[in-house]
């Protein structure tokens, strides 16, 4: 503070000590907060403080800050006669850097997740709230006891689907100039998952809202993947030896070979033989189930899968399809991270069980729902889910049900983001090769589409970067672990867009958690570039663990 400034006069002085204030507020404030801020359809329930330290993130604390929790719009639906709000905490940290951040959240929502701005594997060393963002979570619009039936009320549908953010984020930016007596300077939203989804869908819905989006492992058409999910589920049902456990179908061993075979014919494509497809176009052409992969025999039992199981795996890479043979969702590649646990959790687990893709489908994404019956018995549901007849209800809409599930969830302007780009803002989207349920052919499907509308504008306001070998949105045999969101603060404030984003292998040792699926081959903290598609990390000599040893090209 300048001296000659403040001697000017007490009034002078106190706007001064104010300024000061409101860039560094004192967590005394915090509670009052609770008492003192209002906002339309709003009800704070809590306001206080948190020390230093009380909280800590990758072995590093996490500094003190104000966490306020409160509830929007609430309500008794007319549908379901069930009470609903939008549950939510903001966390205001001492030493504030102008920034909010929405923490768009995953699944089917419905938790008040820590408004903390962790992303990605074992979340970046540090999160958002240690950057000194202001950070906003919320439940969506439902709670976690009304998991899944919440999809019996429209309103809680298009809640958990695109509008809670045209609620809470105004509401937390008013909370922010309260906190601090400024709004923030720049608002950014971010997730992964269905958050990451919620953040593309924000990127054309409520472009107004936000300067920056991070869509990690977007669930880009989550409807229709589910769905997806569900008749993969069948197949390998089909194929099972053990009826009560899918995986038996396809078990570890059997998910090596294929990981080997898909190694042998496309790791060397990008220029290194690493353990690491970067090429899923080149690996497309160059890998062929049928002739890669041997069948077993009498004669043969080792190295090879057998008949059914190479006839299931053929089909579920080619994505689900009706009757007719028309796409419900899209092609997978094939990539080594065949043999996370996470692709076999989502194949062989969530694609039956009452947590995820039967409810979803079911209860959320159909018109008209299932009735509540269904959750008694979901693996039936899955099994007797009928291509033809039940899936079309993620397009269906009714008199009570006004917008469908591919409506409600999908961002209705994907082809060309023209709100953002009007508006200048940027996004950043972030997908694993491997991921077993959102396909990353699905992304890079949308955005070779979405490149051919902008011309050679596109990478000036949309980026996708895609990390080999990763799974849904971490794990997998891969460089997991990676901060996007400093990257997305420079392109956003800086105009600095990223040209490589460094990822690292999270071996033994790693802070940010261990990644246990990172081969002992690979040195324990190998790092990747990732790059802006359509370009992908080619070596270019020297040391093959170091990011420096790789240039980003197509
Ligand atoms: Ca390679």
């Amino acid at each position: 503070m300048n001296p000659t400034i403040v001697r000017a006069g007490a009034g002078l002085l106190l706007a001064l000590a104010s300024a000061a204030a409101s860039a560094q507020p004192k967590l005394g404030a915090c509670t009052e907060l609770a008492s003192q801020f209002r906002h339309p359809s709003t009800r704070i329930t809590s306001a206080q403080p948190v020390a230093a330290g009380a909280l800590s993130n990758g072995g590093v604390p996490v500094g003190a800050h104000c966490v306020v929790q409160g509830q929007m719009n609430e309500r008794v639906s007319p549908v379901d006669g069930q009470s609903y709000a939008i549950g939510f905490e903001v966390r205001l940290p001492a030493d504030w850097n102008g920034r909010l951040l929405y923490q768009a959240n995953g699944g089917t929502d419905g938790f008040v997740t820590r408004a903390d701005g962790g992303f990605v594997g074992g979340g970046p060393l540090r999160n958002a709230l240690q950057k000194g963002f202001a950070v906003i979570s919320t439940d969506g619009g439902h709670t976690a006891a009304q998991n899944p039936l919440f999809g019996l009320d429209p309103q809680a549908r298009v809640d958990y689907g695109y509008a809670a953010p045209r609620s809470a984020a105004p509401m937390a930016k008013a909370l922010v100039q309260a906190a601090y007596g400024q709004p923030p300077a720049r608002s950014y939203i971010g997730g992964t998952s269905n958050g990451g989804r919620l953040t593309m869908v924000s990127a054309s819905r409520h472009a107004d809202l936000f300067d920056g989006f991070l869509a990690i492992a977007p669930a880009l058409r989550m409807p229709a993947s589910s769905v997806g999910g569900l008749l993969g589920a069948q197949l390998w049902h089909a194929i099972a030896p053990d009826k009560t456990k899918l995986e038996s179908a396809f078990p570890p061993p059997a998910r090596a070979v294929l990981a080997r075979a898909i190694l042998a014919r496309c790791d060397a494509l990008d220029g290194a033989a690493d353990g690491i497809v970067e090429d899923l176009a080149g690996c497309r052409k160059a890998f062929d189930l049928a002739r890669d992969v041997a069948t077993c025999t009498p004669a043969q039992a080792e190295e090879c899968l057998t008949a059914p199981q190479k006839e299931v795996l053929a089909k579920v890479h080619a994505g689900p399809k009706n009757r007719a043979g028309q796409p419900i969702y899209t092609t997978y590649p094939y990539d080594p991270g065949v043999t996370s646990p996470i692709w076999a959790d989502w194949k062989f687990v969530l694609s039956i069980n009452p947590t995820r893709n039967p409810v979803s489908v079911g209860f959320i994404f159909s018109t008209p729902p299932q009735d509540k019956s269904m959750l008694q018995d979901t693996l039936r549901f899955a099994l007797g889910f009928d291509v033809d007849t039940d899936a079309p209800r993620i397009f269906a809409t009714s008199g009570v049900f006004t917008e469908s599930a591919m409506s409600f969830m999908v961002p209705p302007d994907l082809p060309r983001f023209g709100a953002l780009k009007a508006r200048g803002g940027k996004m950043l989207v972030i997908h694993g090769s491997a991921d077993p349920i959102f396909s990353v052919d699905d992304t890079t499907a949308w955005y070779d589409e979405f490149s051919r509308n902008q011309g050679a504008s596109a990478g000036d306001f949309v980026r996708l970067f895609r990390v080999p070998g990763m799974s849904h949105s971490r794990g997998g045999p891969s460089t997991d672990h990676f901060d996007a969101l400093d990257a997305l603060v420079e392109w956003v404030e800086k105009g600095v867009a990223p040209q490589r984003i460094i990822a690292t292998a999270r071996g033994p040792g790693h802070a940010g958690g261990v990644n246990a699926e990172v081969p002992a081959s690979w040195s324990p903290g190998r790092t990747r570039p990732l790059c802006p598609y359509p370009a992908m990390a080619r070596y270019t000599g020297g040391d093959i663990e170091r990011a420096e040893s790789f240039t980003c090209r197509p």
